[in-house]
């Protein structure tokens, strides 16, 4: 078994995070996603149709792409200590929360980063600037969100730390520290989620 990924990017990052809480250790592959060894013709054919990072390679061969269904095959390999929820209610809140970070923040994050980094300047076909401005917008409403849902919320699902926390951190972080879109520390109950999370040892991940 071993895990593709990439230094420094947020999905794989999540695994990270993720496998860093269970206390599982895995030999990792780097594959240089801006080197583009990702998009190769062999990387596509024998690991991942579509291309991204993270990929999990079983022993027999087989391949799990998806940072969320990478984690779900671990959780049922280790359930302990929970990280998606324990009960139908728990459940399903994690669920509800992680399919909101991934859809309503990661994604306009990611058209920052698409249209509006030099960083992927030569990468996609045309930037459109404006993309970015009117996603930048909707990342810094979804800070409000947050910080207004966490007023009385511990974590993003509730009282317990999730998979939902961990796609959250890893959302925030990028989009802080490559698409320079911060939260403001006026927004104190998110950055008090955002302080208690990253100073879990797993966060260093
Ligand atoms: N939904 C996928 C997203 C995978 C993805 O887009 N990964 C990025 C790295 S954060 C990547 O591979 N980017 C380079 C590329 O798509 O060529 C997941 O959760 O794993």
């Amino acid at each position: 078994m071993k895990l593709y990924t990439y230094s420094g990017a947020p999905n794989p990052r999540r695994v990270h995070i993720y496998l860093a809480e269970k206390g599982i250790e895995i030999p990792f592959e780097q594959v240089d996603i801006m080197k583009r060894e990702n998009r190769t013709p062999e990387f596509k054919s024998r690991v991942n149709a579509t291309g991204g990072i993270p990929v999990l390679e079983l022993d027999d061969g087989s391949h799990i792409a998806e940072s969320i269904a990478i984690c779900r095959y671990f959780e049922n390999e280790h359930p302990d200590p929970p990280l998606f929820g324990i009960d139908s209610k728990d459940k399903a809140r994690v669920e509800m929360w992680t399919r909101r970070i991934e859809m309503n923040f990661m994604m306009p994050v990611g058209m920052v980063w698409v249209h509006g980094s030099p960083l992927t300047k030569g990468v996609i076909k045309k930037q459109i600037p404006e993309m970015a401005e009117q996603n930048r917008e909707v990342v810094e409403g979804y800070f409000k969100f947050l910080d207004r849902h966490l007023e009385n919320s511990e974590f993003l699902a509730g009282e317990r730390y999730s998979i939902a926390d961990i796609v959250a951190l890893c959302t925030m972080d990028f989009a802080a520290r490559l698409n320079q879109l911060p939260h403001s520390p006026e927004q104190k109950h998110l950055d008090r989620w955002h302080q208690a999370v990253s100073g879990r040892p797993s966060a260093k991940a």
